[in-house]
């Protein structure tokens, strides 16, 4: 009985203890780039097609977190060739907020480099142009790839559009007028000094140009070559968004999960803390495919050393702590998610609304959410979902085959989403982590939100 006892405690601390690297699991998402907005963190991410044999993304998926471990999937919101109509190949989006909108820039694989308009992050966006924005031919703009477009917003309200790719002496910057959707040229080169010698280039610059500012400083960074630096990301520090500025080395050196991967990275302030995301091959390796092209968003803290230099980071599995907890009486919805298996999230139009929802069609399917604070005892769940010839939905205390808590019992729902209800046994007040699990689901359940009662 003891041993019994002692095996359920450690398969739950084992369970919250999982890990939360790669931010999504149930989808392929690259090249983050972070903004806070309304107090909540959003990442932008190119779409990684399941199987993809090369850069084949044509759309880019929305991710926001208020926790920092469970996330939510707002689904795709930008497509090629949809919401723009010059531009089919996404690669690297930049993203940026200023007066109440949110500009996203984005090329055509390598380039040029056009710019879409929202009221908020999840869109809609709007190519105001028509056209490209930055161009190989436009004065002081002649990068080798005209592509992995960085916004940076000062605090003097100047902004700043950072680019380029294939050499170090290819990266560049232009500034931004304040309408955001038109620039300054010429563009200038980035540049930056080591070892004391005078700045010619950005040292090793391959791609995927970053700026951020901390104390006064300005942060340009970017993944290195990989003949070099193995496409670690490095930084230099300056006085002002577009130099001088002075080469510090490695932010984050490539890691196993990701050799000889490409990278891709922003740089964030969140709630008193600063993060790095990035993307590896973490999901796609422990899938057992180690397809390059298969890369997923991950985060970790950030730290800065008294001088003003940043603390190597190390990325791990586990990421960072969460920030709050998920509120079980609250109206969730399912996409908000901390780890899952064999769903996929959808776009469904549930009561008039087109929302992101998830969609389980194997036995077994399952969804985790990461750190409910039950103030006390639940006495019944609800859920919104819609199935075709029925299924079956338990959820699970701690593990995926923890002590089943309710059991859901779904009709045939006729093509339309319906509430569910069942009784909850052995959730008490409590913190724990939550397993959604599917059974009988081969015909298809797709699950947009629950809520439970006191
Ligand atoms: O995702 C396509 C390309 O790979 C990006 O534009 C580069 O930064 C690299 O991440």
């Amino acid at each position: 009985m003891k041993k019994l006892f002692a095996a359920a405690a450690f398969a739950a601390t084992t369970a919250s203890a999982l890990a939360v690297n790669p931010i999504v699991t149930h989808k392929y998402s690259a090249d983050p780039n972070a903004f806070v907005w309304n107090d909540r963190l959003y990442v932008v991410c190119s779409h990684d097609l399941d199987g993809q044999k090369g850069f084949e993304m044509n759309d880019y998926v929305l991710l926001s977190t208020d926790d920092l471990v469970n996330w939510t999937d707002h689904g795709d919101v930008f497509t090629g060739g949809k919401d723009v109509k010059w531009c089919w190949n996404l690669y690297a989006p930049g993203a940026a907020v200023k007066d109440g909108k949110v500009y996203l820039y984005y090329p055509n694989s390598g380039g040029p480099i056009g710019v879409a308009v929202a009221d908020r992050p999840e869109g809609p966006y709007v190519d105001p142009l028509g056209k490209h924005l930055i161009g190989r031919e436009m004065p002081g703009c002649d990068s080798c790839w005209v592509f992995d477009p960085a916004a940076f917003v000062d605090d003097d309200g100047k902004a700043y559009l950072y680019f380029g790719g294939n050499g170090d002496t290819m990266a560049r910057a232009v500034r931004l007028n304040d309408d955001m959707t038109s620039a300054q040229f010429p563009g200038v080169m980035m540049k930056a000094s080591k070892d004391g010698k005078e700045a010619t280039a950005m040292p090793f610059f391959f791609e995927a140009s970053y700026m951020h500012k901390h104390n006064g400083k300005y942060y340009f960074s970017y993944s290195a070559n990989f003949p070099d630096r193995g496409a670690s990301i490095d930084y230099a520090i300056g006085d002002s968004p577009l130099g001088p500025f002075e080469w510090k080395g490695a932010i984050l050196p490539n890691w196993a999960d990701n050799s000889w991967n490409n990278n891709h990275h922003s740089i964030v302030d969140f709630r008193g803390k600063t993060y790095i995301l990035y993307h590896s091959r973490l999901l796609s390796n422990r899938q057992g495919h180690n397809n390059v092209f298969e890369r997923s968003v991950c985060i970790d803290e950030l730290k800065y050393n008294d001088d003003g230099t940043i603390v190597k980071v190390v990325p791990t599995q586990e990421g960072p702590k969460q920030l709050k907890p998920l509120d079980p009486f609250a109206a969730n919805r399912s996409v908000t998610i901390c780890q899952d298996e064999k769903v996929k999230v959808v776009m469904a139009d549930v009561k008039g609304k087109s929302t992101s929802v998830v969609r389980a069609s194997a036995d077994g399917a399952w969804v985790r959410y990461a750190g409910f604070a039950f103030k006390s005892a639940p006495r019944s769940v609800k859920a919104l979902v819609r199935a075709k010839g029925g299924a079956r939905l338990e959820v699970r205390k701690g593990a995926v085959d923890g002590l089943v808590a309710a059991t859901l019992d779904i009709g045939d729902t006729k093509g339309a989403f319906a509430e569910v209800s069942a009784k909850v046994k052995g959730i008490g007040a409590e913190t724990c982590d939550l397993y959604f699990v599917f059974t009988g689901a081969a015909e298809g359940v797709e699950f947009a939100s629950y809520s439970f009662a006191r």
